[in-house]
């Protein structure tokens, strides 16, 4: 609204439109970039991502989903290797607080790079599980220190090994904060 006051018209010529204040398009008008990215966005887009290495640490990590799901809380899991996908875990860690997600959980065995690399990639809060494996050395204390051992300024939250469970109960803490 303008602070001059209200305008005087001659009399006989139409007063001047104000100027709408509605981000809307009316009916029939064509819509804005942003406003169709906006309405392409899902309604109940996944809250929490849950990310794994590798198909071998499913049993484990669906822990991870059930207990979100009991909690009524959405999420999405996907399987992608830092070591064998690094380009697809870089995007979808850099896409993922454009499309919603608001905590990644994200399990790996052995060297156990995958949390790591997604906090390397994005600000969301990303809680680390440390897997065991065919392979695993000392009962997956090298998943747990290459989890937890991150360097500083780039953090990742670290539950016990093979403890999806964990990881989602403090997803909905984080959620809930
Ligand atoms: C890690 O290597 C995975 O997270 C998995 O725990 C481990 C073994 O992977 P696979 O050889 O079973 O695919 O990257």
């Amino acid at each position: 609204m303008s602070d001059e006051g209200p305008k005087l018209v001659p009399a006989g010529e139409a007063a001047p439109e104000e100027p709408r204040l509605v981000a809307a398009p009316q009916e029939g008008e064509p819509m804005s970039e942003t406003a169709a990215e906006i309405e392409e966005l899902e309604v109940d887009a996944p809250r929490v991502g849950i990310l794994m290495g590798s198909k071998s640490d499913l049993p484990a990590m669906e822990k991870a989903e059930l207990e979100l799901t009991e909690r009524g809380i959405s999420s999405e899991t996907r399987v992608m290797s830092a070591h064998r996908e690094p380009d697809i875990v870089a995007d979808y860690a850099r896409n993922a607080k454009l499309r919603g997600l608001r905590v990644i959980i994200a399990g790996a065995g052995l060297s156990a790079a995958l949390p790591g690399v997604v906090a390397a990639h994005t600000e969301l809060p990303v809680i680390g599980v440390p897997l065991t494996s065919r392979t695993s050395v000392a009962g997956g204390l090298d998943a747990l220190l290459s989890i937890a051992q991150m360097p500083p300024g780039v953090p990742v939250a670290c539950v016990g090994v093979d403890n999806a469970r964990n990881a989602a109960v403090l997803a909905a803490r984080i959620l809930s904060a």
